[in-house]
């Protein structure tokens, strides 16, 4: 019986080894699931399309390392019933001899829902087919927000719970069938089934582990855009605190004060390179008011040199800026740092750590004043413009008699309109684990668009949820079983940190995550690399949450150690609400 099942292996894949002969629109079609698959989704069978790409080159990518892949590259269409809607699919599918029984869903960032050709070669170079999907929103170039509104000034409900978390759902319920048939995998054989995606890409995947329990064996997680109805409304409180504070400090000042932070609390961490590994060391140690009356100086320039941010503008041209840093700069520098209150002082949401970039707060130069002023940060501009105000604008165009109050408000109005569908933070992933999923969740410690706390406040939330009685540490240890939370030191938003360029970023996360679900073997410590700078290709560990990372020995000896003054930073208290907020 062993020797027949082996033939027949060998037969196969002599048969499939060539992705020519495999990839044409009649074997993808013959490989389509049966319509009614999913209850109501008919698919549009004259819509495939299939092509060979060979030796594609992929590189300077930080979520997967430097590869050159073959695939099939597939689209076709699907519609719901009673919806004239039609969704569009990708697949990147291996040549059947790189083929290695597993699916990868991929996810979008900002307002699109997919990010295809630059998030699925990250499977394809594991042998996995990679899936995105348009979400249904009219192509693979149009986003949520191109969508949302209909043209009588109504929520496009329908194209909220796609992009909340229903299209992705879609798109690897009909992968996964579609990957089986197409390699004729045998109804025994395990297709490992998995979701990779930062930022939104993140949130979509917390909606899947959330909500589509069953579908995942493992997801890969970066910096996710939860908590969605303060998160978006949070991009605005950094303009809020200047406009509050009356003071609209140079981009050359926040830069100072963010070089000297760094400076400051480089070393906190037991190593001078640069990095600040230790932010919560840096809150507890450093104060900023030291910084006043250090000169600063930047040269005119053309274009903005700070990083890019979800909602950055462009700039345009910028004077020489030569000054000091004033008490006012830090003010406004410490109040964005210590997060959005109310006006009873009850916390309402949180900020950047320490020593990360204050993208939100760049103010804009008026030429004719010769001053400057206020420049409202477009991700929070267009969510309260369009999301919650239902103006067909893409950004606000005053902040005139927004308070503290007012942002909480929005905070509120956006986490009860859309709790069933965008915010994204239900605690309870029973579910998940009981079907066997892992999960590793990453965060860049230095990340100016998505506060890193954001991912702790969740992990606490399922940690508490999961395993109500039992101790902090005995909880943690049941949570780390299955679900493990990894800062990232030093990196920015889903990216590097040209500001502390000896930073590591965990860039084999798929061949972890492959590792830990398929042969068992645990992540205690994550994988990453050095991607820029002096110490380029270096490798660097990252420890779990809440283990710290700390170096003795003048820099040479690494660990993670556990330190509760530095966890209890992270420990947040949002009073403002009355309603629990994960
Ligand atoms: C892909 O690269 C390999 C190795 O360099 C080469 O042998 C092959 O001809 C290339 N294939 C195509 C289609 O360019
Ligand atoms: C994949 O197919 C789509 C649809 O035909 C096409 O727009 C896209 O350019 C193709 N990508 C590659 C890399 O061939
Ligand atoms: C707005 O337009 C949509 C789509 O045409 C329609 O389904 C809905 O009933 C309309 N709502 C109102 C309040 O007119
Ligand atoms: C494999 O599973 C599919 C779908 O569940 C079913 O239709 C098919 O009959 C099964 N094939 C065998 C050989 O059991
Ligand atoms: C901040 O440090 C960077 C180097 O990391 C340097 O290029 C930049 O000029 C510094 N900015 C200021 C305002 O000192
Ligand atoms: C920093 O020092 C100033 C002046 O001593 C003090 O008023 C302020 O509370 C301190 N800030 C923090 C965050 O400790
Ligand atoms: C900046 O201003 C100071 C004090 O006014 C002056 O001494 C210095 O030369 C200026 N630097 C530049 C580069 O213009
Ligand atoms: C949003 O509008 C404000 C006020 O008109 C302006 O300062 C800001 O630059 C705009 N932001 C974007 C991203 O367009
Ligand atoms: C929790 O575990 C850490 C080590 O991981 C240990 O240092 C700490 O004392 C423990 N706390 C309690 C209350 O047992
Ligand atoms: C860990 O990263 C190094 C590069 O820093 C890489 O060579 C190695 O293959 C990675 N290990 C895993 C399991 O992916
Ligand atoms: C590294 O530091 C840890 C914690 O301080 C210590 O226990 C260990 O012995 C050190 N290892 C070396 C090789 O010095
Ligand atoms: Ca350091």
């Amino acid at each position: 019986m062993a020797h027949v099942l082996s033939l027949l292996a060998l037969a196969s894949t002599a048969f499939a080894t060539s992705l020519s002969s495999a990839c044409t629109t009649s074997s993808v079609r013959e490989s389509l699931p049966e319509d009614g698959y999913i209850l109501g989704v008919t698919f549009d069978k004259e819509s495939v399309t299939a092509n060979a790409v060979y030796n594609a080159s992929h590189s300077g990518e930080v979520f997967f390392p430097d590869a050159t892949i073959n695939y099939c590259n597939v689209t076709f269409s699907y519609t719901h019933t009673g919806s004239d809607q039609s969704v569009i699919v990708g697949y990147y599918m291996p040549a059947p001899d790189a083929f290695e029984n597993r699916f990868l869903a991929t996810g979008g960032g900002a307002y699109a829902i997919q990010s295809g050709s630059m998030s699925a070669p990250g499977g394809v170079m594991y042998g996995a087919v990679s899936g995105f999907t348009d979400g249904g929103f009219g192509s693979m170039d149009t986003d949520f927000d191109d969508i949302f509104l209909l043209s009588n000034g109504t929520i496009n409900w329908p194209s909220v719970y796609m992009f909340g978390y229903e299209a992705i759902k879609e798109m690897t319920i009909i992968g996964k069938q579609l990957t089986r048939n197409f390699y004729d995998v045998s109804n025994s054989s395990k297709v490992y089934s998995y979701y990779q995606g930062c930022s939104e890409g993140g949130r979509e995947g917390w909606s899947q582990g959330q909500r589509a329990a069953e579908e995942y064996d493992g997801l890969i997680i970066g910096a996710p855009a939860i908590r969605y109805g303060q998160q978006q409304a949070n991009h605005l409180y950094s303009n809020l605190v200047e406009k509050t504070l009356d003071y609209y400090p140079p981009p050359c000042e926040l830069e100072k004060i963010v070089n000297e932070t760094i400076a400051a609390c480089d070393p906190l961490d037991g190593r001078t390179d640069g990095v600040v590994a230790r932010s919560d060391l840096c809150q507890l140690n450093f104060n900023m008011t030291s910084i006043i009356g250090k000169p600063y100086y930047c040269a005119a320039s053309t274009s903005t040199s700070l990083g890019l941010g979800f909602g950055k503008r462009a700039s345009d041209t910028e004077p020489a800026q030569n000054g000091t840093v004033s008490t006012e700069g830090v003010a406004v520098a410490q109040k964005i740092v210590d997060g959005l209150h109310d006006s009873k002082g009850r916390r309402a949401y949180i900020s950047y750590q320490m020593g990360a970039s204050f993208d939100d707060a760049e103010t804009s130069y008026d030429s004719t004043t010769g001053e400057w002023g206020l420049s409202i940060a477009g991700a929070g501009g267009e969510w309260v413009a369009r999301f919650l105000e239902l103006y067909d604008e893409d950004n606000l165009s005053s902040l005139e008699g927004v308070t503290y109050d007012t942002l909480v408000g929005w905070m509120k109005q956006g986490m009860t309109r859309y709790m069933d569908s965008l915010q994204t933070t239900i605690p309870d992933l029973t579910e998940f684990y009981e079907n066997g999923g892992k999960i590793i969740h990453f965060h860049g410690e230095q990340d100016q668009s998505i506060p890193t706390g954001s991912s702790v406040h969740y992990y606490n939330s399922v940690r508490d949820t999961m395993y109500p009685g039992k101790s902090y540490n005995s909880s943690t240890k049941a949570l780390q079983d299955w679900y493990r939370l990894f800062l990232v030191p030093g990196a920015a938003h889903c990216a590097l940190n040209d500001d502390e360029p000896n930073g590591p970023f965990p860039q084999t996360n798929f061949k972890v995550m492959s590792l830990w679900v398929e042969q068992g073997i645990v992540p205690h410590t994550l994988n990453a690399t050095i991607l820029q700078g002096e110490y380029e290709g270096d490798n660097e560990q990252l420890c779990a949450w809440p283990l710290r990372p700390y170096w003795t020995d003048n820099g040479k000896n690494f660990t993670c150690e556990y330190d509760q003054a530095s966890i209890d930073t992270f420990n947040y208290n949002f009073d403002a609400y009355k309603l629990p907020l994960y």
